[in-house]
C-alpha cells in the first residue's frame, strides 16, 4: 500500500468519522486537534460529536490500535486537512484553520506525501493559498508531493454510511495527484470515485450547496407571491411537481445549517459581479425569519406582550443541530418586537435564547395564545390538536411547514394559518 499512514486535521464533524474510517481500514492514522479539551474527550473513549454509531467506531479505533490523537501533525504518507471554514460577519471565508493547518504540516512533509484538503473552500484555495504554503517546505507541488481536494459531502445524521457509500470527486493539481487520492480513498470509498482537477472539484462542491440554496430561495419566493395572490402554495408547488420536469423544494422559515447557509457566499466573495443569483437568493433565504414575523404581526396585529408558544428551534427537523437555525433567529426577532417567549424542541441542547426555554409541549402551551410551528419535527408533526386544545388557552396556530392539516385543526377549534398559504385558509 502506497500510502500506510495518514495524519487527520480537524476532529470535527468530517475528520473524525474520515480519521476512524481508516484506521478501521488498517491504516496508521493520527487524528490532530488543536482543541485539547477535544482531544480529552475522545482519549476517555467519548465523543464530542453526536453521530448516529460514531462512539463506538472511535472506541473500536483506539482499541485496535490504529488511531492515536494528538495536538500537532507527525510524519506520515498521507495528510489530510478537515478544518472548518467558518464565514466572517462580511460574509467572507474565514480561512485561518486551513492556512494554520497547512502551515502545520510543513516541517513534516517528505517526499511522496499527498496532501488532500476536505474543507469547503473558495474555488482556487487549493492552487493559490494551500500550494504556496506547503511548498516552503522546500518540496514542489506534482513534482515532489501530491496535492488534491476531495470534499466532504455526507448529510449530518448519515455520517458514517455516506463516507464510504457516496460517490467522491477528487482534484488534483495535476492527474498523478487525482490519481494518489483515489489510491488513499478507494481503501473505503465503495461508490463511484470521479477524478478532475482541484479547482473543478471545490466549484463542485459550492455549486452542489448553492443549486439546493437557490431552489429553496425560488419556493420561498414562490411563497410570498402565493401569499400575495391568494392562492396556496403547497398545493400549487404538489401540481407543479406533477410536470416530469419540476421538483420544487419546500419554503420554510429560512435556511440554516452550517452548508447550505455559508457556502454560496465563497462564490460570491469569489467573483460578486458574477454570482447575483447566488448573492439574491442567499438574501430571499435569510429574510425568510423577518418575513415569518412579518407574517405574524400582520396575523396578530403588534406582537409586544403577545404569548407565543414555539415549537422547534433546529436548523432543520429531526436533528439536534442548532448551527445558523432559522428558527433560533425567528425567537430573537420576536423577542425584539416585545412578545412573550416559551420554547419547546425535544431535540436542541440548551443554547442561549431569548425566551424561556422549557422541557416539554405542554409547559410550552399552557398560558399561550399563539402555537408557532417553526421547526417539523416528527413529534411536533404528530400533535393531535383536540389533545393540544385541552392543554392550552390558545386557538391560533401558525404552520411555517404546512404539516398540520388545516380542517382536522379547525374542528379542534385552531384557526391555522400556514405560511404561503392565503389567510382565509
Ligand atoms: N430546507 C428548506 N426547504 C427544503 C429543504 C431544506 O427550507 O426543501 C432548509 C432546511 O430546513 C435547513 C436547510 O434548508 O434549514 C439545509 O438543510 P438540507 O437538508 O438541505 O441540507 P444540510 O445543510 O443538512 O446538508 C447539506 C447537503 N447538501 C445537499 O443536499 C446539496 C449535504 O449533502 C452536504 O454534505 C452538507 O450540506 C454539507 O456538509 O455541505
Amino acid at each position: 500500500m502506497k500510502f500506510a499512514s495518514v495524519c487527520v486535521l480537524g476532529m470535527g464533524y468530517i475528520g473524525l468519522p474520515t480519521a476512524c474510517t481508516f484506521a478501521s481500514h488498517g491504516l496508521r492514522v493520527t487524528g490532530v486537534d488543536v482543541n485539547p479539551r477535544i482531544l480529552d474527550v475522545l482519549r476517555n473513549g467519548e465523543v464530542h460529536i453526536e453521530e448516529p454509531g460514531l462512539k463506538s467506531v472511535v472506541q473500536e479505533a483506539f482499541r485496535s490500535g490504529h488511531l492515536r490523537v494528538g495536538s500537532a501533525p507527525v510524519p506520515a504518507d498521507a495528510f489530510i486537512i478537515a478544518v472548518p471554514t467558518p464565514i466572517n460577519a462580511d460574509k467572507t471565508a474565514d480561512l485561518s484553520f486551513v492556512v494554520s493547518a497547512a502551515e502545520s504540516i510543513v516541517p513534516h512533509m517528505r517526499p511522496g506525501n499527498l496532501i488532500v484538503l476536505e474543507s469547503t473552500s473558495p474555488p482556487r484555495t487549493t492552487v493559490d493559498i494551500v500550494r504556496p504554503i506547503l511548498q516552503r517546505s522546500g518540496l514542489r507541488a506534482g513534482q515532489d508531493f501530491y496535492l488534491a481536494y476531495s470534499p466532504e459531502r455526507v448529510l449530518p445524521g448519515q455520517i458514517l454510511h455516506e463516507l464510504v457509500e457516496n460517490a467522491r470527486v477528487i482534484g488534483g493539481i495535476d492527474t498523478a495527484s487525482a490519481e494518489a487520492g483515489k489510491e488513499l480513498y478507494s481503501v473505503f470509498v465503495r461508490g463511484e470515485v470521479v477524478l478532475t482537477d482541484a479547482t473543478t472539484a471545490e466549484m463542485v462542491k459550492l455549486m452542489e450547496n448553492t443549486y439546493r440554496d437557490v431552489n429553496i430561495a425560488l419556493a420561498n419566493e414562490f411563497a410570498r407571491l402565493a401569499e400575495h395572490f391568494g392562492v396556496d402554495v403547497w398545493q400549487a408547488i404538489s401540481a407543479a411537481n406533477r410536470h416530469p420536469r419540476v421538483k420544487i423544494l419546500k419554503p420554510g422559515p429560512g435556511v440554516g445549517g452550517h452548508c447550505i447557509s455559508v457556502d454560496p457566499w465563497f462564490l460570491v466573495e469569489a467573483a460578486p459581479e458574477l454570482a447575483g443569483l447566488v448573492a439574491k437568493a442567499r438574501s430571499v433565504n435569510d429574510e425568510q425569519p423577518r418575513y415569518v414575523v412579518d407574517l405574524l404581526r400582520r396575523e396578530l396585529g403588534s406582537l409586544a406582550q403577545r404569548r407565543i408558544a414555539v415549537l422547534g428551534l433546529t436548523y432543520k427537523p429531526d436533528v439536534d443541530d442548532v448551527r445558523e437555525s432559522p428558527a433560533i433567529e425567528v425567537v430573537q426577532l420576536l423577542a425584539q418586537e416585545g412578545a412573550q417567549l416559551t420554547a419547546f424542541d425535544p431535540l436542541a441542547p440548551q443554547v442561549a435564547l431569548s425566551a424561556e426555554r422549557v422541557d416539554s409541549l405542554e409547559r410550552a402551551v399552557s398560558r399561550a395564545e399563539v402555537v408557532l410551528l417553526l421547526v417539523p419535527h416528527q413529534a411536533l408533526r404528530e400533535i393531535d390538536p383536540a389533545q393540544l386544545a385541552s392543554l392550552t388557552p390558545a386557538r391560533v396556530a401558525f404552520d411555517c411547514h404546512s404539516v398540520w392539516d388545516r380542517t382536522t385543526w379547525a374542528r379542534a377549534g385552531f384557526r391555522v394559518r400556514t405560511l404561503g398559504a392565503p389567510s382565509a385558509a
